[in-house]
């Protein structure tokens, strides 16, 4: 690739452009976005995307930020925008607001190739800015690419995790937990809406958290991933008393029940006797750290590893 051009003092302009600036010409910058020169001039030419400054011959030189823009502009337009709608678009985003714009526009393009890192970060940048909408676009971007499984395991479950952490070691605040996790609840939520109407006259799953805990994800994204296995359920949310559990269990005789529990629990929880009561023909599952670990005292009830595996599971048992 050719070589940037560092801008000489005299070129330096009156827009506040730090003399000595890295610059690019134009050969360089179709070279780094692999379009043709021409094309660069013609999105300058018509629709005003372009170079901020040109040396004092008038050859363009392109800034880092005039070449996000134009990578703006690209990767609009490989979206199916219109030249003259994306040159608009690229032109109305701020200087500071267009490497979250180039994240947003690439996890959208089903060909663009962002790591899971880079989504993580990308997530965990929108939470912090107080930008659900960007949270929104990365999450939804990751479920319509790797769906609910590849999103939860490779991006949404990690993302949760190092919130969690940054959390409770102080370096962020809660609202940025709360953001990211009703902006998760929402997309997970659309794409089970998008799987279409599922067919529940099937056998009965139920879903719930321990009573007292508030974490219900999981279970918004085991519905979601129950939906893409076309499986319908019925998501009884967080904190559900364990009283109501065991009366609608006797009462319904669901096939499964799935308990998830993020917070500490003691074997003599009313919540774990529930669960560890149940029998045939209802299956009991549990999922998520909170849950006593000694295997002998479980009954018939099952601990799940992953997100996936309780899909499997599930999948399996009711045939
Ligand atoms: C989002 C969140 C919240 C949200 C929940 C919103 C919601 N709608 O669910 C809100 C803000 C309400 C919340 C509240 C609280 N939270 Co909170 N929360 C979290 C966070 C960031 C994610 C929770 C989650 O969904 N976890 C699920 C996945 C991402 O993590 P995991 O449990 O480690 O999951 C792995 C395994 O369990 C496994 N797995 C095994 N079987 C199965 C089955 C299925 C189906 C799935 C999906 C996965 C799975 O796979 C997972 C990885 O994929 C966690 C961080 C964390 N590590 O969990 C803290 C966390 C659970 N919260 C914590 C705490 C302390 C609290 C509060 C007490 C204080 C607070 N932060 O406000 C209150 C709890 C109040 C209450 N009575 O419940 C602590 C718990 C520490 C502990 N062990 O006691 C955590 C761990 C944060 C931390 N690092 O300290 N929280």
């Amino acid at each position: 690739m050719s070589n940037p051009e560092s801008v000489e003092a005299s070129e330096a302009d009156e827009t506040g452009r730090p003399v000595g600036a890295i610059v690019w010409n134009v050969g360089s910058v179709a070279e780094r976005l692999g379009i043709s020169p021409s094309t660069l001039r013609t999105w300058e030419r018509r629709y005003g995307v372009g170079p901020t400054h040109r040396t004092t011959g008038g050859h363009r030189r392109y800034t880092e930020t005039d070449i996000q823009r134009v990578t703006l502009v690209q990767a609009l337009i490989s979206r199916g925008a219109p030249p003259m709608e994306a040159a608009r678009v690229a032109q109305a985003v701020a200087a500071d607001g267009l490497e979250a714009a180039l994240l947003e526009a690439s996890i959208d393009d089903h060909g663009a190739d962002l790591d899971h890192g880079q989504i993580i970060d990308g997530i965990i940048r929108a939470a912090r800015d107080y930008e659900p909408d960007r949270v929104g676009a990365l999450v939804g971007g990751a479920l319509r690419r790797d769906g609910v499984n590849g999103a939860w395991s490779g991006v949404i479950a990690p993302a949760l995790i190092r919130i969690g952490e940054e959390w409770s070691n102080g370096r962020l605040g809660i609202e940025v937990e709360h953001i990211a996790s009703e902006v998760i609840v929402g997309e997970l939520r659309a794409y089970t809406r998008a799987a279409g109407r599922l067919d529940s006259s099937g056998p009965t799953i139920v879903l719930a958290s321990a009573e007292s805990d508030l974490h219900s994800m999981p279970l918004i994204a085991l519905e979601a991933g129950l939906a893409e296995a076309g499986l319908a359920c019925h998501v009884l949310g967080a904190q559900f008393p364990a009283k109501a559990l065991a009366s609608m269990t006797a009462n319904l005789r669901p096939t499964i029940v799935f308990v998830w529990a993020s917070l500490p629990r003691e074997e003599d929880d009313d919540m774990w006797k529930v669960v560890t009561a149940m029998v045939p023909p209802t299956t009991a599952i549990l999922g998520g750290p909170g849950w006593p670990q000694r295997p002998d005292a479980r009954g018939h009830a099952t601990i799940s590893v992953s997100l996936e595996s309780t899909v499997a599971r599930i999948t399996s048992l009711v045939g």
